[in-house]
């Protein structure tokens, strides 16, 4: 079901009458009450896949045809098609895929969105965030969060693309959007992030931490933690649990960001998940593997480098069609966000499909 544009004129009054009201930017509510509170949730976003085959060719494209001094941020933006051209992947969620070339630099700059980064591939890049050099490989998520100075830079030797995931939609609906103006990238003040020695072990914080308290205390998380934590998760769970890994501020247990959580699911060879559905946006990259996944009405096939979207309170379940390998998901949310404004709701279907 879609979204109807409200309407605030009643036809079986006088139009004198309508005119009146519409002179003086007053509407009836009864001609638009069911579309302002429908009874079923609705979106005009649609479940929609990209093909990391098809988009390859056009970040490497643009690699040539657009100069990182002009484009600032070299990113192609994933437009969910129900959105009519909107820079939206979701109402509340932006995505797009940024490509670095070596020796490159994207200059420095903060905003109120949140924003966080999962590499798709190449290695070499980094971002720093606010002063801290996070190395960006292959499946490392990178978040940074609102108001924090950001740049990318690329020491290696191969193009680096990554999925920027942004509130951008969620933060314009309050009218908050707001970016400082670009400066030089400048070199990072610090060499590793807090990933490679604060928080090496789950369970484990450092009771002085070395890092500037900037209420964020861990902003990266490389994918070689995450894939053998999965590993183990998988190794020991039983078949009919789901093994999924959720990002969190190791300090509090909570989400890293206020607005935008994120999780990482292993699907074991030739698994299917059951069927759930959240009141939150959820975009995935596939960071290993094939598979499909039942996204509302829809079948998606995806491959290693895919992006897809599952819009709110659509039913999403998962298959890995591989009968011999693992396969990865990452996806990002706004779970955070409807948590906060007392929206998050979840249901899973109780037999499996
Ligand atoms: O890398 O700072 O895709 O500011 C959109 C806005 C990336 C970034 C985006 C941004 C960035």
């Amino acid at each position: 079901m879609t979204a109807r544009a409200a309407t605030t004129r009643d036809e079986s009054l006088p139009s004198a009458y309508s005119e009146a009201l519409e002179a003086r930017s007053i509407g009836p509510l009864w001609t638009a009450l069911h579309v302002l509170l429908p009874q079923e949730r609705v979106t005009r976003a649609l479940p929609h896949r990209w093909r990391w085959a098809e988009v390859r060719p056009l970040l490497a494209e643009a690699a040539r045809l657009v100069d990182i001094e002009h484009a600032e941020r070299r990113v192609l933006v994933l437009c969910n098609p129900g959105l009519e051209g909107a820079y939206a992947i979701t109402s509340t969620l932006y995505a797009g895929l940024q490509i670095l070339m070596p020796g490159e630099s994207a200059p420095s700059h903060h905003h109120t969105p949140a924003a966080l980064r999962l590499v798709v591939e190449g290695r070499g890049a980094y971002t720093t965030v606010d002063g801290v050099k996070c190395v960006m490989e292959p499946g490392d998520l990178i978040i940074t969060p609102p108001m924090r100075w950001h740049d990318h830079g690329h020491e290696g030797t191969e193009p680096v693309v990554w999925l920027d995931g942004l509130d951008i939609p969620l933060v314009r609906g309050f009218d908050a959007s707001w970016a400082s103006p670009m400066r030089p990238a400048c070199l990072p003040e610090t060499d590793t992030d807090s990933s490679e020695d604060e928080f090496t072990g789950a369970g484990l914080v450092p009771r002085r931490p070395r890092y500037a308290a900037t209420g964020y205390p861990q902003v990266r998380w490389p994918w070689r933690t995450v894939r053998r934590a999965l590993a183990s998760l998988a190794a020991g769970a039983p078949a009919h649990e789901p093994v999924v890994l959720r990002h969190v501020d190791p300090t509090t247990g909570g989400f890293p960001l206020a607005t935008m959580g994120s999780e990482a699911q292993w699907l074991r060879p030739g698994e299917a998940t059951r069927a759930e559905r959240r009141t939150a946006g959820r975009v995935y990259q596939v960071v290993e593997g094939r598979g499909e996944s039942r996204v509302g009405d829809a079948t998606l096939a995806w491959e290693e480098g895919d992006t897809f979207v599952a819009p709110p309170w659509h039913w999403v379940h998962h298959r890995n069609l591989s009968a011999t390998v693992p396969a990865c998901l990452f996806q990002f949310n706004d779970e955070p966000a409807l948590r906060a404004l007392g929206l998050w709701h979840e249901e899973i279907e109780s037999s499996s499909t």
